[in-house]
């Protein structure tokens, strides 16, 4: 059973309303209206409290969960995630009839309104909270893989580059920090001792929801996993129209390493690491040009309306830094790749495929697989040798080491930061 130590409370917490709505089921008794509307029904003689009809037609989620969220939300408007107004001086947003006027244009714009990243954010939620109950030592890493992305595929309903995958399910292990997904072959099992990141990706229209959590099976390093997700709520917490990139990193990292983990009979304080770091998202551009970093530093650049960031830290008990190691397995192609001949027949019909299947959407060798491709390898190192695609091999700290990472996407709105894919599990 995964012991996930900073997981939801054991009861069933009450669902996180943010419009206030009122949850009592007192008014849907009766399909009377709740709230105001329901003044009417003050001072009438209490009804006796008869147990609400469940609705025939209200379809059920499958366990695992398999069905198409539209389903469930037929107007296509999908919840709203955490709101939390700006700080001090931007606090006027929250009320302010012209940024109101601007998010109701924004909404009105079925390619860069907030459904399409809430309903990548409802899919990771409900993904991320199978995933918690399922994972298990003794998994293999491409079961594990294939299970979320099953789940992912079938709940966003996807549909080319309209809806599907947004990355490749991270699944870095104990001293490896990030972008480790198993490749064709890979026979590496789940251990009871290991410390597992999970980064899922879901997008919807290109709006990308990157949102990881970390999972460990035995106590040792709670207080590691405590501290991250300390972090990683501080940079969420310090984010905000006009906020300087340098001081979320400073508060980041004195949130980080004011933690310590006892292992083995020794104290070892918990580092940020230096050379990871959130970012901003665009439409199918997973990393944008704004880095947070996890450390103090001196970038006076602000965050600015309009943003989506991935407010994501990692925390380490080893040296505070990683290193690329191991097979690559994560690719992507670049934005602004320039339009190179290519020599290699391969290479060009292996764009092809890329383009098709991907755009810019990063991608992993299994996603190449299940298209059919085959004995790619020589093309796919001719087109990141050409500049055409990025490799982004596993990012490791120092071997022994251990290395954990909690992250949400925000989404820097014209009234108010919406931590949009906050759920009651992190
Ligand atoms: O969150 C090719 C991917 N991301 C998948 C996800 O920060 C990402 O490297 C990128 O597949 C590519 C980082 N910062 C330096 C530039 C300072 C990493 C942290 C991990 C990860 C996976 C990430 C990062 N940058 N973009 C998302
Ligand atoms: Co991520």
């Amino acid at each position: 059973m995964a012991v996930d130590p900073l997981a939801a409370p054991t009861e069933d917490p009450a669902p996180a309303h943010v419009n206030g709505e009122d949850d009592n089921d007192e008014g849907e008794e009766d399909g009377a209206p709740e709230g105001a509307a329901a003044g009417w029904r003050e001072g009438k003689k209490k009804k006796k409290k008869k147990k609400p009809k469940k609705k025939a037609n209200k379809p059920e989620q499958s366990d695992p969960p398999r069905i198409g969220l539209s389903k469930f939300f037929p107007d296509g408007t999908y919840p709203e995630g955490q709101i939390e107004e700006y700080k001090d001086d931007n606090r006027w947003r929250t009320t302010s009839e012209e940024k109101r006027y601007e998010e109701k244009m924004i909404m009105q714009d079925p390619e860069a309104n907030y459904n399409n990243i809430r309903k990548a954010a409802e899919v990771h939620r409900l993904v991320r909270k199978h995933a918690k109950k399922y994972i298990k030592p003794g998994m293999t890493m491409t079961h594990i893989a294939e299970t979320i992305e099953d789940g992912i595929r079938a709940l966003v309903e996807e549909n080319g580059l309209e809806a599907g995958i947004g990355f490749p399910t991270g699944l870095s292990l104990n001293h490896c920090a990030a972008h480790y997904t198993p490749n064709a072959g890979d026979t590496i099992v789940l251990k009871q001792g290991d410390v597992l990141k999970v980064d899922i990706g879901v997008q919807v229209k290109g709006r990308i929801c990157d949102s990881a959590f970390t999972l460990n099976f035995e106590p040792t390093y709670d207080k590691l996993l405590e501290a991250v997700k300390a972090a990683t709520n501080t940079g969420i917490r310090e984010a905000g129209i006009d906020a300087r990139l340098g001081e979320i990193g400073g508060a980041i990292q004195e949130t980080m390493e004011s933690y310590e983990v006892e292992v083995n009979g020794k104290i070892l304080p918990v580092k940020a690491i230096e050379n990871l770091s959130g970012h901003t998202i665009h439409p199918y551009q997973i990393h944008g040009r704004k880095s947070v970093l996890l450390v103090k530093n001196n970038d006076q650049t602000k965050m600015e309306e309009g943003d989506y960031f991935a407010i994501e830290t990692f925390g380490s008990t080893g040296r505070g830094k990683v290193v690329e190691q191991g097979e690559c397995s994560h690719y992507a192609k670049i934005w602004d790749a320039p339009n190179v001949q290519l020599r290699l027949t391969t290479a060009q019909s292996l764009l092809k495929t890329i383009n098709k299947n991907f755009g810019t959407i990063p991608f992993c060798r299994r996603y190449l697989d299940r298209l059919g491709e085959s004995r790619y390898l020589l093309a796919l190192n001719h087109l990141v040798q050409q500049g055409v695609v990025n490799s982004y091999p596993p990012l490791c700290d120092a071997p022994g080491s251990m290395t954990a990472q909690f992250e949400h996407t925000i989404l820097l709105r014209p009234t108010v930061k919406e931590v949009v894919s906050r759920g009651d599990d992190y």
